[in-house]
């Protein structure tokens, strides 16, 4: 049975992804029982100088989880998990996948206004946050979301004697065995976030059988196995670094993660050597810092094999400089929480590497091209990409009305995503028809923006659009109508601030209009706000 407010697949799909032997019915829980069976002492996670055995950490899984579930947490429960990259990130997860209860994976950057709205909206009944020197208050934020979140019974904090009145998750392990839960391939693993492009997030339900089946195949293309040390500088909660093939491909295969707190040079570098590093994964922008960084450092990549970069488009320029910089492979992921991951493969030529972002990963991947009226364009030509498969859902938590616009009738998930093919049947991201901004790989859907914007009471209207940028592609620029006081942009950043708005989601440029540009139908004209916003750039220089 599945977790009520989601939508499962027709049963004739069901059918064809079990017998075809996608989904095996494979459950994280069990899968890290086998992997401490065939792995025992194996280091599973290195973090700076911790580090935690396939052996223990299931042990740990088995002792948090019996302990969460003395504390009432259930199959089917949902629970806000925001942890920064630590080994705890991983025994929580475990745990809660054991009882069956279903992580909301928050990113260490959100803020009030997105945990309070994760608590609320999946009525979660436990928050798990880091405890002090994580560099913010995250203590101070549960208080003030606890007020608020009927459901909310528990808030637990990582991390000794935290200090902050809230149960420490250490004092919950607990040895005796727990209440055994069933859990089945067919069972909601966890919520992933989706980027958005409306006034609220979505929240994306993954199976086990449906995420395995994507560690598995990210796996092969890959080349992931028991001797491959992943290196995590994104943040694991994001579906990238989790699952493309990420932290728990790696614990799939039976390899080492080793978790990085930042993406700098002076932090990354030094680990890769030491830890001998085989993959890594990283967004645009942090590419273009380590190609910076590599300039002025000496460390041994040799262990280098596979360098990621996905979450937004990656220029063919800087692609080219990859190779060269660290003798290691360019993987360029153009992927999505929802699903669909494509990658380019390791053995492929250069210019696939350096012009296209990959293909689907699966053969029961579908994928369509089509025009806006829902037909398929002539091949190589641009249009919105929809697809369909194994891994991808066919529908956001209690989310009717959106779900009814974003997948076809026959349960195509619309990426908004504007894309072509190579004549060899790659994928080249041109650009989106969503109302999303991409900042360096962090997504910002502008109405979620704009609707904070629009409480402020000196501000008429607002419309947030993107606006080229050399460093993160692109940023968000903010225009407003104000009525008749102006307020300056700091009071506006610090009121978005003050509203508890992730930092990320401040726009980066604010400007004043007196009236926005019109579509012929009378609709705000985005594409021209973008235009003014380059043309007033451009004067600039
Ligand atoms: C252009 N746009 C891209 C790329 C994602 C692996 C890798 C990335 C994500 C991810 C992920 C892009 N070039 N290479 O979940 O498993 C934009 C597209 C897409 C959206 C999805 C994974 N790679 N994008 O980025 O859910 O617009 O997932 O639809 O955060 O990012 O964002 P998200």
């Amino acid at each position: 049975m599945m977790l009520s407010g989601c939508s499962t697949w027709p049963s004739d799909f069901v059918k064809k992804y079990k017998d075809s032997q996608c989904w095996r019915g494979e459950t994280f829980g069990e899968m890290l029982r086998e992997r401490a069976n065939l792995y025992g002492k194996r280091i599973a996670v290195t973090a700076g100088d911790h580090e935690i055995s396939y052996l223990e950490l299931d042990h740990r899984a088995d002792q948090l989880a019996s302990g969460l579930q003395q504390m009432g947490i259930q199959k089917g429960n949902r629970v806000v998990v925001q942890l920064p990259n630590t080994i705890e990130f991983f025994e929580v997860c475990f745990a809660l996948f054991r009882l069956g209860a279903v992580p909301v994976l928050a990113l260490p950057t959100h803020r009030y206004s997105e945990i309070s709205y994760f608590c609320g909206f999946t009525e979660a009944v436990a928050y798990i946050i880091p405890g002090s020197g994580a560099g913010f208050d995250y203590a101070s934020l549960a208080t003030k979301v606890q007020e608020e979140a009927a459901s909310l019974k528990h808030v637990f904090v990582t991390g000794e004697g935290n200090g902050s009145g809230f149960t420490s998750l250490a004092d919950l392990y607990d040895p005796s065995p727990m209440v055994e839960v069933q859990i089945s391939g067919e069972d909601v693993a966890l919520f992933q976030l989706s980027g958005g492009s409306t006034g609220l997030p979505k929240f994306i339900p993954r199976t086990h059988n449906d995420y395995i089946y994507s560690l598995r195949m990210s796996n092969e293309v890959c080349q992931m196995n028991v001797d491959s040390v992943y290196l995590a500088v994104l943040p694991v909660a994001h579906n990238f670094p989790l699952s493309s093939p990420g932290v728990l491909g790696t614990l799939y295969a039976g390899g080492r993660v080793v978790l990085s707190s930042g993406s700098s040079p002076d932090e990354a570098f030094p680990l890769i050597e030491k830890e001998q590093v085989t993959i890594t994964a990283m967004v645009p922008p942090i590419a273009l810092i380590w190609l910076e960084g590599v300039k002025t450092r000496t460390f041994d990549f040799s262990s280098l094999k596979v360098m990621q970069v996905g979450g937004a488009k990656f220029s063919t320029e800087m692609a080219k400089r990859v190779k060269p910089a660290f003798g290691c492979t360019l993987q360029q992921v153009f992927g999505m929480a929802e699903g669909l991951v494509n990658y380019t493969r390791l053995d492929d030529p250069d210019h696939l590497i350096h012009e296209t972002q990959g293909r689907p990963m699966s053969s029961f991947d579908e994928l369509r091209i089509v025009d806006e009226e829902d037909q398929e364009v002539p091949q190589g030509e641009a249009g919105e990409l929809l697809t369909r498969g194994p891994y991808t859902i066919r529908g956001y938590y209690k989310a009717e009305e959106h779900n009814a616009r974003s997948f076809t009738a026959d349960g195509f998930y619309r990426t908004g995503d504007i894309v072509r093919l190579s004549k060899e049947g790659y994928i080249i991201v041109e650009g989106r028809n969503k109302d999303q901004i991409n900042r360096g790989g962090e997504k910002i859907a502008a109405e979620e923006v704009e609707n904070h914007l629009l409480a402020h009471p000196d501000l008429l209207d607002v419309s947030i659009v993107s606006m080229p940028d050399s460093f993160l592609g692109e940023r968000s620029c903010a225009f407003m109508i104000v009525r008749e006081n102006r307020p300056a942009p700091s009071e506006i950043r610090r009121f978005l601030q003050d509203r508890g708005l992730a930092a990320y989601k401040i726009p980066d440029r604010i400007e004043y209009i007196d009236q926005f540009p019109k579509t012929p139908l009378g609709k705000v004209s985005k594409k021209m706000l973008r235009q003014m916003i380059v043309e007033k750039m451009t004067l600039k220089k």
